[in-house]
């Protein structure tokens, strides 16, 4: 028996422990392990129950991820992990499966063909498969019906949450919680069961009786608003429905067909792109593991407008105190009250205790001055988007805090060493770009200067972690990664709106490949008087004669901001939602008459072309100047930032599974109507196309990769 399932004997019962870290994953030898085991204790006479556990922190979170790439290239064959889950359910001996840390995917498939399963209070189970953009693949649509009936089964396949230990024994996919000792307890509940005629979950049917249809249309209803765009939900719903019109095994035939449909998409290898992106990014070449990142256990925050205000909550749902400082107390009250107010509005909505949200509000100490902050780890800097107003703060820090305190500027786009160079302490200097809203969005641009050391790095890729971030590193330029490319994505949506597409139009066009907004409706929402202030701050860079954007600082001079003035791309009533503003569409005609841009007729494709393109083109150019340190780290900067989908794999995923050679083409053909100020292709995109190579090749070799 392979080394990954270990078998060992407790008198009477027997103990199958898998061992395969981190997470206990069915790769290759779990399963065979597992059956091989299962046989072993059946042919021994003195054993009367089974007991299988995980080692370590978890149950089985699942197949092993890793193969899926391998069997859809072909180097290893189809995963069918049936005929082992039919050795555990066919085991004349009951086998009861304990569950700690958590059981999904395949890991709670396999804990469903178990007779019985315990549970320590913590557990979590779940079907997360389609957050991969598959369906569960190993008879979990037809045994949690089974077990948890069909409207529970269908909303954990279909949405992927987990549920926790408590809930798991209420719906009957749990038989009992082990407070204490989960091995002892699972051996004892193994000896009360042992002789009892143990339950095959196939067999249980009474569940599935008298299903409503109505739970199935309403599924998919609701599955093609969350999921828009994604086919994995909807097949999940399909194959669980299969549950409760086919007999058990036509069932998992079902089954098996929408999950091979599901792994051969490309959706699927997007997705799972994304879930080793997102622990990829953490990796930084160049910064070994021993670099022990330093406490944060104070914070300070310089100016509580939308992003201190935001930033000020992530802190203290972290647990972290935070003070917070204004200049007048006018913006103080006015910052401390929205902070109050979104916490209330999630106490009112279910999704956070009053008790909670004083804790959290107890953490935060608004004030004037700058008391205490020559305590705290880390200060973070948020104040108007000016290089000058900026240095100045980082001046004055630079002789309030301690020598080792970091100083962190919350700039989208300022050059992190300018603003360095204010203090005596470069090497303590370093960007936190927080998204807006700051204690919402999951992004966060880590951006290093050129002396910021590396145990900085290190400590504000760990606090994103703790903050519940994902950290993304990226290098020192006008816009880092992420405002870097949207420059050119925002420029040419509003390129589109001169040359005769409506606002509604373009929105629309990239709402439909799946953002989760278009980009006249994101620039409404940030606002467009940071952008204005923005370009102010980089005027003197502009090369002289390249085509500009006309209409938004005519928008601006009109004090039409968006959303948080009521108008600007388009108009927006109390409740914040848009309508077509004729008075825009009214500018943007007369601006492009005036400039004689002639206007036409624009279809949808060449929207997205345009936007996405420009992203994908400035992000190649981003990879070869180093800002960004592979392209994943562009793609989950993208996906959590800035509402790209994720079923699309990011940008640069996306130029890949469309194909380089393709993109470069459409670039060429675009630089030949647009001039090559704006449309020259990025010279690594020349030479991946030259060379037959994509994007996810040149990240090959690179740490984390
Ligand atoms: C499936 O089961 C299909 C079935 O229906 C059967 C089909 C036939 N495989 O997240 P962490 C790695 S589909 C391989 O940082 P945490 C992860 O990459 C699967 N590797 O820890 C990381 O590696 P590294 C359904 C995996 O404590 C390390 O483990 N299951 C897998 O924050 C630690 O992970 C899922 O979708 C895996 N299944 O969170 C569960 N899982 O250190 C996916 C993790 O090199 N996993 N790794 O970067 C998770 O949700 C979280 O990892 C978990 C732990 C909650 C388990």
């Amino acid at each position: 028996m392979p080394d990954l399932v270990k078998l060992s004997l407790h008198d009477d019962i027997a103990v199958i422990t898998i061992d395969n870290p981190p997470v206990n994953a069915l790769g290759p030898g779990v399963p065979e392990g597992i059956a091989e085991a299962i046989k072993a204790a059946g042919a021994n006479e003195k054993i009367r129950a089974i007991v299988m556990i995980g080692a370590g922190q978890t149950f089985i979170a699942g197949a092993d991820i890793r193969e899926f790439g391998k069997i859809v290239s072909g180097t290893r064959p189809r995963l069918d992990l049936s005929p082992y889950l039919r050795v555990i359910e066919d085991a004349r001996k009951p086998v009861v499966v304990a569950i700690h840390g958590t059981a999904l995917g395949g890991g709670l498939e396999t804990a469903m063909s178990a007779h019985y399963r315990v549970i320590a209070p913590g557990a979590q189970v779940g079907q997360p498969e389609v957050k991969l953009g598959l369906i569960p693949g190993a008879g979990g649509t037809q045994r949690l019906p089974r077990l948890a009936g069909v409207l529970k089964a269908v909303e954990m396949c279909a949405v992927g949450e987990s549920i926790k230990a408590e809930e798991a024994v209420s719906l009957g996919i749990a038989d009992r919680l082990i407070e204490g000792d989960l091995l002892a307890g699972a051996v004892a509940f193994a000896r009360e069961f042992a002789g009892h005629s143990a339950p095959k979950t196939r067999e249980r049917n009474e569940k599935l009786q008298a299903t409503n249809p109505v739970i199935f249309a309403a599924a998919r209803d609701q599955a093609r608003k969350r999921g828009r765009g994604m086919i994995a939900p909807l097949a999940a719903i399909d194959a669980v429905e299969a549950a409760t019109q086919l007999p058990f095994d036509e069932g998992c035939a079902r089954e098996a067909e929408l999950f091979n449909k599901c792994l051969f998409s490309t959706q699927s290898k997007a997705l799972i792109h994304a879930f080793f992106g997102e622990r990829t990014v953490a990796k930084i070449p160049g910064i070994p593991k021993t670099i022990k990142p330093l406490e944060i256990r104070r914070a300070a925050i310089v100016g509580a407008g939308t992003m201190g205000g935001g930033i000020a909550m992530t802190y203290a749902n972290a647990g972290i105190p935070v003070i917070v400082k204004e200049t007048n107390k006018e913006a103080l009250d006015r910052g401390i009250s929205t902070v109050h107010n979104n916490y209330a509005t999630s106490v009112a909505k279910g999704r956070l205790s009053q008790q909670s949200m004083d804790e959290r509000l107890s953490r935060i100490t608004p004030q004037l001055s700058y008391d205490g902050f020559d305590q705290a780890d880390i200060i973070v800097e948020a104040v108007f988007e000016s290089m000058a107003v900026k240095k100045q703060v980082f001046s004055e820090l630079d002789k309030i805090a301690r020598p080792d305190c970091i100083l962190a500027s919350n700039t989208s786009s300022l050059d992190i060493d300018e603003i360095a160079s204010a203090t005596s302490r470069p090497d303590m200097v370093i960007g936190n770009h927080f998204f807006s809203p700051a204690n919402v969005m999951r992004l966060l641009e880590v951006v290093r200067g050129r002396e910021t050391s590396s145990e900085v790095i290190a400590t504000s890729m760990a606090l994103g972690k703790k903050l519940g971030k994902i950290a993304v590193l990226a290098g020192n330029c006008r816009g880092f990664i992420g405002n870097r490319m949207v420059a050119p994505y925002l420029r040419e949506a509003q390129f589109l709106v001169e040359e005769g597409a409506s606002v509604e139009q373009v929105n629309q066009a990239l709402y439909d490949f799946g953002m989760a907004m278009g980009p006249l409706a994101m620039d409404d929402l940030t606002g467009l008087d940071v952008s204005y202030a923005i370009r102010r701050e980089f005027e003197r860079l502009e090369k002289p004669g390249v085509r500009k954007p006309l209409v938004p600082d005519l928008l601006c001079e009109q004090r039409r901001f968006g959303q948080k003035t009521g108008r600007g791309w388009s108009k927006y009533d109390a409740n914040r939602q848009p309508s077509p503003d004729p008075e825009t569409a009214e500018l943007i005609e007369r601006s492009a008459r005036q400039a004689g841009i002639a206007r036409r007729k624009i279809a949808s494709d060449e929207i997205v072309d345009r936007c996405i393109y420009a992203l994908v083109n400035e992000g190649a150019r981003i990879l070869e100047e180093g800002i960004a340190l592979r392209s994943i780290d562009i793609d989950i900067t993208y996906l959590y930032g800035y509402g790209f989908p994720a079923w699309r794999g990011g940008p640069m995923f996306y130029a890949d599974t469309v194909g380089v050679h393709r993109v470069l083409a459409r670039i060429e053909e675009l630089e030949k109507e647009h001039g090559p100020d704006l449309w020259a292709p990025a010279a690594l995109l020349q030479n991946l196309v030259a060379r037959d190579r994509s994007f996810a090749s040149f990240d090959e070799g690179k740490e984390g990769s």
